[in-house]
């Protein structure tokens, strides 16, 4: 009898040991099945070199940063605010120790390998620690991106995930191609909030994108405001394409936005689009018209209809006030002028226009940006042209001016991809994720060659979107492809392999709750 019960103990016993080891086994494989490696980067590194070992971070992990100021402090805390969510862990930013204990990770800004630039980095990543560097705390940034997508997609998690935070080991040395990699939103037609902006400039930034283009007023909305013409936002902001309630961003709230934009190495553009696309502004006050009587606001999608009074003294002292006020809250290099779409003026008027607002740009000690139509005029070698549809931007390269490429049949994130997309128009075609990536900046038009390039740029216009959701569903996945076109080197880029890392980004999206458009095109894992 007592044997017999020895028998069934030591069986139930033997059951429990097995069950609880292949339950462990199975868990152990969706671990391995969720470790990342290093062929999911995007934008593509230049080099990587893999050791294929792992790195594991535990809880009692320390991110140090040296040398330790608000910089670099504030990358380390941005790191441990990226890992908290999903790993549960609190990371420590320290100043660096080299005595600490094993498994850390260090943020280096050494500026010992110039050949990193700005935004270059260095990361090395072994069994014991993880070492980032850089020349300058830009660099430190984009290669934190690096680090985030290394680990585990479940770590863009906003909820705490099950999991061994591995990540693969080896070396990368990257810097980008372009100096200008940009995104444009479209605040004019609807109104985005601060909140809004923010969230799509942090999306920008694991991309490594690093200029913000607002297009802060068209003939629908003026959506800053201007303290010594204040009707342009209150009233000239006060609705929206289809009619709805409009908004504006007080000069506060665009600061807000810089702010969190600088944050991020992230550079602000502020557009203001001129003499065409005015209708809000000649709404808001009847002195800026050529018979001095304002029209109605408007609401509805056409364009071109709409021109200031460039030959009245009052337009250019507007002009000289708006871009004051708005100069002096950006820190950044750069105003955008627009000067695109104004066929109410004759060619001659339009130049000696251009002309005359770019020394009122200069004047306040900033360099003037516009799109293709600005080339016309006589353009400083450090204003900038934007190309979108017209071939006119040969004339500034012509005049040695640099310019940013965002073809409209390529990059503007406003065209449907495929004729069945709820959102956007199509009038420079439909845009799957392919056309948006197989294509390259320095041969997509004869006359502009790679030293011509500051960079690339993927305009969002928003006739046809209203709220976040509809502008992750326009930007991804397309955006992720600009993003490389910008940043990474042409040879070695193709479509096929791109695909492959596309998928894998699916499931960071998947955690994030991104709401991005399933292309067809990918196999989406
Ligand atoms: C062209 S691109 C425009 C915008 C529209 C956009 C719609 C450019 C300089 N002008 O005014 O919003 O097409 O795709």
């Amino acid at each position: 009898m007592k044997n017999k019960i020895l028998v069934y103990l030591l069986s139930f016993l033997f059951t429990l040991v097995f069950l609880s080891c292949s339950a462990s086994l199975k868990d152990e494989k969706e671990l391995l099945n969720l470790r990342n490696t290093f062929s999911n980067i995007i934008p593509k590194p230049v080099s990587i070199t893999p050791t294929n070992k792992f790195f594991i971070l535990d809880k009692s992990a320390k991110v140090y940063v040296e040398p330790m100021n608000t910089e670099t402090s504030f990358i380390g805390k941005y790191l441990a605010g990226i890992i908290k969510p999903s790993t549960g862990y609190s990371l420590q930013v320290l100043k660096s120790d080299e005595n600490a204990v094993e498994r850390n990770i260090y943020l280096t800004i050494n500026g010992k390998d110039k050949s990193l630039g700005e935004e270059g980095y260095e990361l090395t990543v072994s069994e014991e620690r993880i070492n980032l560097s850089a020349d300058a705390p830009a660099g430190l940034f984009r290669g934190v991106q690096t680090l985030r997508q290394l680990f585990p997609y479940s770590i863009e998690s906003s909820d705490i995930e099950p999991g061994l935070w591995e990540i693969p080991t080896g070396t990368i040395k990257d810097y980008p191609r372009f100096e200008w990699r940009g995104v444009m939103l479209d605040v004019a037609r609807h109104f985005f909030s601060v909140k809004d902006v923010k969230s799509y400039i942090d999306l920008s930034a694991l991309y490594k994108i690093n200029y913000l283009h607002l297009h802060l007023s068209d003939d629908q909305g003026w959506r800053i405001q201007i303290n010594s013409w204040p009707n342009l936002s209150t009233y000239g902001g006060s609705t929206q394409v289809d009619g709805g309630k409009g908004d504006y961003y007080t000069q506060a709230e665009y600061s807000e936005i810089v702010a969190y934009a600088q944050e991020r190495y992230i550079t602000v553009v502020p557009e203001i689009d001129m003499p065409g696309h005015t209708n809000a502004a000649l709404a808001s006050y009847p002195e800026l018209n050529n018979d001095g009587i304002a029209p109605s606001l408007y609401t509805g999608i056409e364009v071109g209809f709409s021109a200031l009074a460039i030959k009245k003294d009052i337009t250019y002292k507007f002009i000289h006030d708006v871009i004051k006020e708005l100069s002096a809250i950006t820190p950044g290099p750069y105003i955008h002028i627009g000067g695109d779409e104004a066929p109410k003026i004759d060619s001659i008027d339009y130049v000696h226009f251009i002309d005359k607002v770019q020394s009122i740009v200069y004047s306040f000690g900033k360099k003037m940006v516009g799109w293709d139509e600005i080339s016309k005029a006589n353009l400083f070698p450090t204003s900038v042209a934007q190309h979108w549809d017209n071939e006119i931007i040969l004339n500034a390269v012509k005049q040695g001016v640099k310019v940013i490429m965002s073809p409209a049949s390529k990059t503007y994130l406003d065209m449907k991809y495929d004729s069945t997309t709820g959102l956007g128009l199509f009038w420079a075609g439909y845009i799957e994720v392919k056309d948006a990536y197989n294509w390259d900046p320095a041969t997509q038009m004869g006359g502009i060659s790679e030293n011509n390039i500051l960079g690339i740029e993927a305009p969002l216009w928003s006739e046809t979107i209203i709220n976040l959701d509809d502008i992750e569903y326009l930007a991804f996945p397309r955006l992720a492809g600009h993003a490389e076109i910008g940043w990474s080197q042409v040879k070695g880029r193709n479509w096929d392999e791109y695909k492959e890392r596309l998928a894998e980004h699916g499931l960071r999206w998947t955690e994030k709750g991104l709401n991005f458009y399933r292309s067809p095109q990918v196999l989406w894992k």
